[in-house]
């Protein structure tokens, strides 16, 4: 069996932990298509914090309450930088994490694509699953705030979420390349081959949404043969981390079970799904076109969340 998993972000990750403990017990082969909006450059570093996530999660080196970057991780460098006034300061990039970035860079300057940049660092992590960014391309989710001569203006999504923690008024938010960025190479092969595709429990604004802004992207997922489960983030109304109210409070979608679901919509309605899965507390959720089960959805465990997974392949 195929799996494809289209994830970012913390939750994106732990779902994958689950995601390969059922894949090793039904012997599937997995695929992460990841979130690569997220990405930046600063300090002359490529960060790619959806992909280490994922890497470092599934590789056993994240730092497990943080969600992101490494465990037993130390800050000297981003002090030292901060005794330079070196801006910015507000995003923290450990010294084991730089590692990462500084050898990610150095590889995408020498002309390698992200995609075999992942792959060159995955060997290292060794995460079990195959990682693939949405695209090699640039593609950068910015939010659009109201500018002070009445205007607008963009920051970078990581200045939103990291600097302003979303607390900021916020048109929208923009995929910035998204209308030129073409799939990875292999991530649409991966979708027409799979036998499942599973939305994983991630931001579905800044975490799902700008994976399916990837031209063809999105058509490969809703016309492809693979059944399309998501798995809701939201349950009884509230993220279980993270500031996907916020996000999807900007776009003005509901945050609930429900609401999440209507965003990504049925496949027979042009949509993505054909099942939605969603926590007991939201069993009476019901999405036009999608059929909807019930399970319960906190990841406290691997062994919660590969049964979640496997509650959703069986829809599938
Ligand atoms: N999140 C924070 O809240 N504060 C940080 O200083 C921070 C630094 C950071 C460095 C590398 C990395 O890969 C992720 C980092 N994150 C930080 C998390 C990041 O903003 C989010 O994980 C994702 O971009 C959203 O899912």
């Amino acid at each position: 069996m195929r799996i494809v998993v289209l994830t970012g972000g913390i939750g994106g990750a732990r779902f994958l932990l689950g995601v390969r403990a059922y894949a090793r017990q039904v012997g599937a082969e997995v695929t992460a298509v990841v979130n690569v909006g997220d990405d930046l450059r600063l300090h002359g570093l490529r960060v790619c914090p959806d992909l280490d996530s994922v890497m470092y999660t599934l590789g056993g080196g994240a730092d497990p309450e943080r969600g992101w970057g490494r465990v037993g991780e130390s800050w000297t460098v981003k002090d030292e930088l901060a005794a330079y006034g070196a801006e910015p300061s507000w995003f923290g990039l450990g010294d084991k994490d730089l590692a990462t970035h500084l050898v990610r860079t150095t590889m995408l300057d020498a002309g390698y694509p992200l995609h075999q940049v992942t792959e060159a660092l995955a060997t290292r992590w060794q995460p079990g699953v195959r990682l693939l960014p949405a695209t090699n391309d640039r593609l950068e989710t910015h939010a659009i705030l109201s500018a002070d001569d009445g205007g607008q203006r963009a920051i970078h999504f990581q200045e939103w979420w990291v600097r302003h923690r979303a607390q900021v008024p916020t048109h929208r938010f923009v995929f910035v390349g998204a209308d030129s960025a073409k799939p990875a190479p292999g991530v649409t092969e991966a979708i027409t081959e799979a036998d499942v595709v599973l939305v994983a429990p991630s931001n579905p604004v800044v975490s799902i949404t700008p994976i399916l802004a990837v031209p063809g992207l999105r058509e490969a997922v809703a016309s492809g043969p693979a059944p399309v489960v998501g798995v809701s983030p939201i349950i009884g109304g509230a993220p279980v981390r993270g500031m996907a109210d916020r996000c999807l409070e900007v776009i003005g979608v509901e945050c609930s079970a429900a609401g999440v679901g209507r965003l990504y919509g049925g496949r027979s309605a042009g949509g993505l799904l054909d099942g939605w899965l969603v926590a007991e507390e939201d069993a009476q959720t019901e999405v036009p076109q999608v059929s909807v089960r019930a399970a319960p959805l906190r990841m406290t465990d691997e062994a919660a969340t590969t049964a979640m997974v496997r509650a959703a392949v069986e829809m599938a």
